[in-house]
This record gives structure tokens, C-alpha cells and sequence, in this order.
């Protein structure tokens, strides 16, 4: 996306000593935000020393789901060797390598703000919140690249629902792992990290909303956000956000990463939608990993079953 901009500032504007300290202010940061964490939060179920996850493990009891498409899977290698993952790299072949020994436990998730239910929970007690489930989704990056995918998860309104939102809460916000020590993208201001996405109440709560822990019927491949994602099958790829570790319930509209860094292209909502032009390229087609010849942009990505939640709402205006 803003891979001039990161190659400019990559040139001219980091030295060693702003990399240095950069790296001392998010020390001091973590430290304070952790403990504030462990005061103010109910810590439930802390993380117990879960047993390293070996890539590539199966998971077990998968279930198929009928939200699936029947269109042809994207080529595992495909899917695992083109990647949006600035926190490894601006490069769409550099996550693949460049995340390889990305350490996914143990790993616990924080949920907090408007919720009953502020915990801190470890990693493996979401994954047994429900049954796993294969979705195959189409899933479409705003450059115009697409992908058929066999993720493997669950609705993430079973999460949602155990933590007790409050009423007052109107959105959820996803923030992704900083830890610029096994993610060396972080050392690059192209963003402002964390990565943070966010999604409205009942978007979060869609059936179609997935909460993603693997793909292919494996655990998830490090590049593809392991240990655990969102996938959002009708909006543009980055609303999906990767290795999650808050979630966070708000009356505000959270702001979005690519929302911050340029508003003008990449908005709140990012619905898949052919007619809304990026202000740089048209949205109208897009090209499947694998594929020579482009193929139209449907509206929602096919998924119309979503569209009632946007009734009443210029899609122009809220891009
Ligand atoms: N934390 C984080 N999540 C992210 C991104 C990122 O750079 N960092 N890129 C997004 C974008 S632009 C896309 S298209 C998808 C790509 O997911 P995939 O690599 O599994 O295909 O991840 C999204 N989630
Ligand atoms: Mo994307």
C-alpha cells in the first residue's frame, strides 16, 4: 500500500539513534501497559504454560460449514507466499521467512472496555470456546488481488457473547501484537503501530465474522496471522486484522490503522464495493492468486447476506 512512502522514510529519515530510541519508549510502554493490565483487569484464566505449536499441526474435529463457497481453493503455496504483513515487511513474499520462528506461545488475548467480563485469556482456552469450523471465503486485499481460502475458526459472536458486552458498547476494536524484537517491520514508522482495526457491534456480530486460528485444516501459518485473527470475509483484507492480543469494547468508532495513515483512500467501513473507486486505481475487478485473467469485483464479495446492516447507509460517503 504505502511502500513509497516506507521506501522514502526508509532513506532518508531513520538513523540508528531514533531507532534506538523508539525501541526505549516502547520498552517503557509495554511495561506500564502490562501492569496496568494485571491491576485493572480480572485476571481469569492467565496464561498457563501452553506446549509450543508445531507449524503445519492438524487440527482436530473440524467441521464443515454451509457459509462455504464452492469456488476452486486458492493454492496453499499461494496463499502462504504472498502476504500483507507490514509488521514483518512491506514485501508480500518477505512475512513468509521473515516470520518463521514467530513465537505463538504462550500468547494470551486482553478483553476489555465496555465488557462484564475484563480478562486477560490465554490463547488455547479461546480456541476451545466452540467447535472448529472449515469457511471457505473469498477474500479480496484492497490492491485488487483475491484469494479462496479454507480458514478455520469459529463466529467470533462466540467470544463476543461469553465476554458480556455492555450495552453502552457500539464497536470492537483488534489491536495486533508490538513486539518489534520478532517483528522487525515494527522498527519502520510506515504505520503507527500497533496495527488496530475495528468493526461496529453487529458487524462483529454477523455469523460470517470469523475468529481464525488456521487454514487447510492445519493451525495458522505465521504469515497468515498466527496464532489468531479475524477474517471478514465482505471487507477489503486489511479489516482483517493478524495475531491479535486485545479486543476492546468502545461507545467510539475506533481508529483504524490504514484509516489514520491516508483517510482519503482506506476507511472505517471498506466494504467490498465495485462502484467506490480507490482514489488511485478502480475497484471494479480483481485478480485471483494463480489466475491470468482478472474477474469482476461483486458487491459485499458476495456476501449480500450482509447487506441489511448497511439499509439506509451511503456506502459513497462511508467507504
Ligand atoms: N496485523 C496486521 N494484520 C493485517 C495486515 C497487516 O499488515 N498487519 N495486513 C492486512 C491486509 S492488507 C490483508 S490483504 C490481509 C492479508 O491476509 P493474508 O496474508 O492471510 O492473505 O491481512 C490484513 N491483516
Ligand atoms: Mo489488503
Amino acid at each position: 500500500m504505502l511502500i513509497k512512502k516506507a521506501a522514502d522514510i526508509l532513506a532518508s529519515e531513520i538513523t540508528p539513534k531514533s531507532l534506538y530510541m523508539n525501541r526505549r519508549a516502547f520498552l517503557a510502554g509495554t511495561a506500564i501497559a502490562g501492569a496496568v493490565a494485571v491491576a485493572g483487569v480480572g485476571v481469569q484464566e492467565m496464561a498457563s504454560p501452553s506446549e509450543v505449536v508445531q507449524a503445519n499441526a492438524k487440527i482436530d474435529g473440524i467441521r464443515k460449514s454451509s457459509f462455504s463457497t464452492t469456488e476452486k481453493i486458492t493454492p496453499y503455496k499461494d496463499v502462504t507466499n504472498y502476504n500483507n504483513y507490514y509488521e514483518f515487511s512491506t514485501d508480500k513474499e518477505g512475512p513468509a521467512e521473515l516470520a518463521k520462528n514467530f513465537k505463538t506461545r504462550p500468547w494470551t488475548v486482553t478483553i476489555d472496555g465496555l465488557v462484564k467480563k475484563k480478562q486477560v485469556l490465554d490463547v488455547d482456552t479461546i480456541l476451545k470456546m466452540a467447535a472448529p469450523e472449515e469457511r471457505i471465503y473469498r477474500h479480496r486485499c484492497v490492491e485488487g488481488w483475491s484469494i479462496v481460502v479454507p480458514w478455520v475458526g469459529f463466529s467470533l459472536s462466540e467470544l463476543i457473547k461469553r465476554a458480556e458486552p455492555l450495552p453502552k458498547a457500539r464497536y470492537v476494536e483488534f489491536t495486533t501484537l508490538n513486539d518489534p524484537q520478532q517483528m522487525p517491520g515494527l522498527r519502520v514508522p510506515v504505520l503507527d503501530w500497533p496495527y488496530v482495526e475495528g468493526l461496529r457491534m453487529d458487524e462483529a456480530m454477523h455469523p460470517l465474522a470469523l475468529l481464525c486460528f488456521g487454514m487447510y485444516g492445519e493451525v495458522l501459518p505465521n504469515q497468515d496471522g498466527a496464532p489468531l485473527r479475524i477474517v471478514v470475509p465482505w471487507k477489503y483484507g486489511f479489516k482483517s486484522a493478524k495475531a491479535i492480543v486485545r479486543i476492546r469494547f468502545t461507545e467510539e468508532q475506533p481508529i483504524n490503522t490504514w484509516n489514520k495513515a491516508a483517510p482519503s483512500e482506506y476507511g472505517f467501513y471498506s466494504n467490498v464495493n465495485p462502484n467506490v473507486d480507490h482514489p488511485r486505481w478502480s475497484q471494479a475487478k480483481e485478480r485471483r492468486l494463480g489466475e491470468f485473467f482478472k474477474r469482476p469485483t461483486l458487491m459485499f464479495n458476495g456476501y449480500d447476506q450482509v447487506a441489511s446492516l448497511y439499509s439506509g447507509m451511503d456506502l459513497k460517503k462511508y467507504f
